[in-house]
């Protein structure tokens, strides 16, 4: 964590991911609470430090300049709003951070200090989220980039991502140069990150109340709506603590909104819940490991529930370590590709987390016990190979150390 530690942010891995990430931010911040408190607060101030007016808070800061990673500040181009970033977002864990801090507190003073500044920011940006991204009420929001999931090449978006790719800019990657091809999304998926990202560029620079009309890609993503959910109920939790009776209302009705709207997700036939794409109106044929999340929002019914650790054991009987990123029994399962086979050990923790919410103990166990083997087998690695317990991706990985310090100590 301090090797990665570039001065009040931390970058994910040096080389590969050279800025501050967002919900790898939130994340880290309770890696630091375990042993520097000061340092987890600053984690999350230097992060809002780059919110835009309207609430919205970036996927990457860019706070210092780097040419190890593309697309740059430079490709981005956004107007210069506190500090350059991107122009989209990732699921928002800050609220869940920011609760986390504030009950593991040594030091009451400056817990109270840094919920009073940080709660209005962290609102704004939940605010955010109904305002740009669910304009027609349905009680679920919409991404508009598989980036914004973080879940980059999930097989949930293969159907979405199918628009026609625009002329682009010649333009050169650099995940490649760190990792090996086998194990990253493919050229293809990438122009048509770009092409989404030009194409928002062009709609006045990134404008919030444009991007939901105009984006070829609009999907109910199951990572962030589940994190949205929780993080609801950790910011009510925090809005109770400030006396916020009016807000504590406002959330009350995201919640209850959020609940029916996590319904159109179910899918009875495999007893899974599944994203899905508000364009076409269909859910993503895609079993995904973010399919047990709604067990870390606490939005599934017992009898989904049953129905899901059916599933989970399943997955679980066809690997040597969970939980793998997709159903390994599916046509599709790449136990090396990024977000279509491997391990991740944040997912691991949100899955056990809600497991043992529901009251399954044993899988809740049987999932962390493998995050300790696979990060003692394999060490602070990006994400795992389920057949063989391989470390992969980026090396010294902040994110994995943060869940090792928080989760698996
Ligand atoms: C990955 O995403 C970035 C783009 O944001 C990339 O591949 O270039 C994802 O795993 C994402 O979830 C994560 O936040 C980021 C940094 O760890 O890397």
């Amino acid at each position: 964590m301090r090797m990665n530690d570039f001065g009040g942010y931390t970058v994910p891995a040096q080389g590969l991911y050279p800025f501050q990430w967002n919900w790898d931010s939130a994340i880290v911040s309770a890696g630091w609470a375990v042993f520097d408190e000061a340092r987890a607060w600053e984690e999350l101030e230097k992060l809002f430090s780059g919110q835009w007016e309207d609430g919205m808070v970036p996927s990457i800061v860019f706070h210092r300049p780097s040419n190890t990673y593309f697309p740059g500040p430079d490709i981005w181009g956004t107007p210069q709003k506190p500090s350059k970033s991107t122009g989209i977002t990732q699921p928002p864990v800050a609220a869940l951070s920011v609760r986390f801090l504030y009950e593991h507190t040594e030091n009451p003073e400056l817990a109270e200090q840094k919920l009073v500044s940080l709660f209005p920011k962290l609102l704004a940006w939940h605010r955010w989220w109904y305002k740009a991204r669910d304009p027609e009420n349905t009680g679920v929001v919409a991404i508009l980039h598989p980036w914004e999931s973080g879940m980059d090449n999930s097989p949930a978006w293969d159907e979405s991502m199918k628009f026609p790719i625009d002329k682009l800019p010649r333009y050169v990657r650099c995940d490649l140069n760190h990792v090996d091809s086998c194990m990253r999304p493919t050229q293809e998926t990438y122009d048509r990150y770009l092409t989404l990202l030009h194409r928002f560029k062009a709609a006045n620079f990134y404008d919030p109340s444009r991007l939901y009309w105009i984006s070829p890609f609009r999907v109910t993503d199951l990572c962030v709506n589940s994190i949205l959910i929780r993080a609801n109920r950790d910011l009510r939790w925090l809005a109770l603590r400030l006396e916020k009776d009016d807000i504590v209302k406002e959330i009350d009705e995201w919640l209850n909104k959020g609940f029916e709207g996590f319904k159109q997700l179910w899918d009875e036939d495999s007893g899974l819940f599944k994203c899905k794409d508000q364009l076409t109106g269909k859910l993503a044929n895609a079993p995904i490991s973010a399919a047990f999340l709604p067990l870390f929002a606490g939005v599934a019914t017992k009898e989904q529930a049953d129905k899901l650790t059916h599933n989970l054991e399943r997955w679980l009987g066809q690997v040597n370590y969970g939980v793998p990123s997709m159903d390994p029994e599916d046509h599709r399962f790449e136990p090396l590709r990024y977000w279509r086979g491997p391990v991740w050990i944040i997912m691991n923790w949100m899955i056990s987390n809600g497991l043992r919410h529901y009251g399954y103990d044993e899988l809740a166990d049987r999932i962390k016990d493998d995050s300790i083997s696979l990060t003692t087998k394999a060490g602070l690695r990006e994400y795992f190979d389920p057949l063989t317990g391989d470390g992969a991706g980026g090396r010294n990985f902040s994110w994995t150390a943060a869940m090792c310090l928080a989760w698996l100590d």
